[in-house]
């Protein structure tokens, strides 16, 4: 390499280095999640869904674990396309099923892990039961994007990283009255940004766990 194109290129690369801390090309989303009454929600699941064509990053996996005769977590959220695990950590079997439209699967009485993780394919809500246990429930919300979070104890849920762009801001909760009723405002994401939004909920709805 001449020694010249090498001091050309390091020249370049410290200019590029000096110029990106000034751009900003992503953001962060916080969403606050209380009832009516304002107290926090904890399991909200938030999301923005790009608004037209966007190249997004493939689909991951997920688990969601059967302990002490529960769903852990009881409530997941996935990008569509999502291949979800179910564990079953307890010397009991499990059945585990859902009827939704959204995925209608089953996997009949079993120990350990099943062999092939569920496809999640279609956006929408999950509800999750066993067979065997009538109390055990739980929940997936799929959703078309990468870019999602679940409420914390406080209400809070981040979502990192958003790009730059238009969006739909998306809320769910499993304690709704109506499980389709959504909060959605349309959102251009320039810089971090944080919103708080009340929702409808049948508070004797809420699981305790
Ligand atoms: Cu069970």
């Amino acid at each position: 390499m001449q020694p010249s194109f090498l001091h050309r290129s390091l020249r370049l690369l410290t200019l590029a280095c000096l110029l990106v801390p000034y751009t900003t090309w992503a953001a962060d989303l916080t969403i606050t999640v209380t009832d009516a009454a304002g107290t926090p929600l904890p399991d909200a699941v938030v999301w923005a869904e790009p608004s037209g064509k966007a190249t997004l990053p493939a689909p991951g996996t997920a688990a969601i674990e059967q302990k002490n005769r529960q769903f852990l977590p009881l409530v997941s959220v996935v990008q569509t396309g999502t291949s979800v695990s179910f564990p079953n950590r307890d010397k009991v079997k499990h059945h585990v099923y859902s009827f939704s439209p959204a995925k209608t699967f089953e996997l009949k009485l079993y120990s350990g892990v099943p062999s092939t993780p569920v496809v999640f394919d279609k956006a929408g809500t999950v509800v999750l039961g066993c067979n065997i246990h009538d109390q055990m429930l739980a929940f997936i919300r799929v959703v078309d994007t990468p870019y999602f979070a679940l409420s914390d104890s406080t209400g809070k849920a981040t979502i990192s990283n958003v790009p730059n762009g238009s969006y739909t801001l998306a809320v769910w909760h499993y304690a709704q009255s109506n499980e389709n009723t959504l909060f959605e405002k349309a959102l251009g994401v320039k810089a971090d940004e944080q919103t708080a939004v009340k929702l409808d909920i049948n508070t004797s709805a809420l699981q305790k766990r």
